[in-house]
């Protein structure tokens, strides 16, 4: 089995890939990254010397090129995690989330028509649900829940999503869609507010929280995730779509303490900035179908998961000083100071 997963030098792909490699040694499985500022080589050094894992560099978006590496590689399976993945970046310049979140999936999708492919796995989220309000807490997202975006992330992956299922109907292309909550975990890109708030406070830097921080986030240990997208493209159902989430919901003022009390800060760090655009209250979403289907349930609590993320950035610093100490700096101060 030989398997391309895109996106694989970013948070949820790189987890990704450690798991599949290590889990199944007899598949070939192959890292397609164009690198961008959310790509980091560091975080797949621990697999680079494999057998059984290739790294290549490239843009989903660029036909030739994907072309070329069907015509190589010849893989059985697509599991696209390549995006540009961060709301407020999308709010700051949506362009780029069209061109990779849509056209790369489109490009991706006709490599799938032109040469043939057992399975394409498409990565989504949550928030191509939009959101609930905070006061009907016995509501969740279901797989038969409206698409209905807020942010131009979001709609860039609900139109991704839409592609995905014609080219399915249309063509007959043996597709998937997972659907999954806010994750965390080891090698999450600091400028997501798990690791914003850790380095942060590590740091004794102010910690931003927007509007009131009373939204509303159903957050999944990264681990659970890798093992339900691994269910998904071996024993899911062809055209189908899976919610993935554990109903780990808390405010993100709660996530904040949290992390404060567990690093041993004061909560007088904590600095209410100007709200996020279209800002989501609440996700929640409703795992009934892949528990019935395929047997997938959350293995890891907040409270656990929360203690072994802090420890993995306590034991990895250089990993994401190295980030925030380049580039990085220079949208944080576009995004924070003075807001
Ligand atoms: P990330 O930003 O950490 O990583 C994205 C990766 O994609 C990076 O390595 C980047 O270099 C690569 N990439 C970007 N544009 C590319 C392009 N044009 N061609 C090839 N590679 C490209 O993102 P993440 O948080 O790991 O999210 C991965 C996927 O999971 C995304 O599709 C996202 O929408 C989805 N998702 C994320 C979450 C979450 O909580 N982070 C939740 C649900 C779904
Ligand atoms: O500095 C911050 N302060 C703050 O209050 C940041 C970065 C965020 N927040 C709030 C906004 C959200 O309510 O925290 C919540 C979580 O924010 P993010 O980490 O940016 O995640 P979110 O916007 O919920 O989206 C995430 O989950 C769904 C991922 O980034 C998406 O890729 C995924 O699809």
């Amino acid at each position: 089995m030989k398997i391309i997963v895109t996106g694989g030098a970013g948070f949820i792909g790189g987890n990704f890939i450690h798991h599949m490699v290590n889990k199944y040694p007899q598949y070939q499985i192959i890292c397609l990254d164009a690198l961008t500022y959310a790509g980091n080589m560091e975080t797949l050094k621990s697999v680079m010397e494999k057998p059984n894992f290739k790294f290549i560099k490239g843009d989903i978006a660029d036909r030739e090129f994907v072309y070329g590496l069907f015509e190589d590689e010849k893989p059985d399976i697509i599991v696209n995690f390549a995006a540009e993945s961060h709301v407020d970046r999308s709010i700051d310049d949506p362009e780029v989330f069209l061109k990779t979140n849509y056209i790369g999936t489109g490009v991706l999708l006709d490599a799938c028509r032109k040469y043939g492919i057992k399975r394409y796995h498409q990565v989504s989220t949550d928030e191509v649900y939009g959101d609930l309000p905070l006061d009907r807490t016995d509501l969740f997202f279901t797989e038969e829940t409206p698409l209905h975006t807020s942010s131009p992330y979001s709609a860039s992956k609900a139109a991704a999503d839409l592609l995905v299922q014609a080219y399915h109907r249309t063509f007959g292309i043996p597709v998937t869609i997972s659907r999954c909550s806010n994750n965390y975990g080891p090698y999450h890109f600091p400028e997501k507010l798990i690791p914003l708030i850790i380095a942060n406070c590590l740091n004794e830097k102010p910690l931003p929280v927007y509007g009131k921080g009373e939204n509303v986030r159903d957050w999944l240990y990264v681990e659970d995730h890798c093992r339900a997208i691994d269910l998904i493209i071996h024993d899911g159902r062809v055209g189908e779509v899976y919610n993935i989430g554990g109903h780990n919901e808390r405010t993100n003022l709660q996530v904040v303490k949290t992390i404060i009390h567990a690093l041993g800060k004061s909560e007088d760090l904590i600095t209410y900035v100007t709200d996020r655009l279209g800002h989501d209250m609440r996700y929640a979403i409703d795992p009934t179908k892949i528990k019935n289907e395929l047997g997938w349930e959350p293995t890891t609590l907040f409270d656990e998961g929360i203690k072994k993320t802090i420890q993995w950035y306590l034991d990895n610093k250089s990993w994401w000083e190295n980030i925030i100490s380049g580039e990085y700096q220079k949208y944080y101060d576009k995004m924070y100071v003075g807001r």
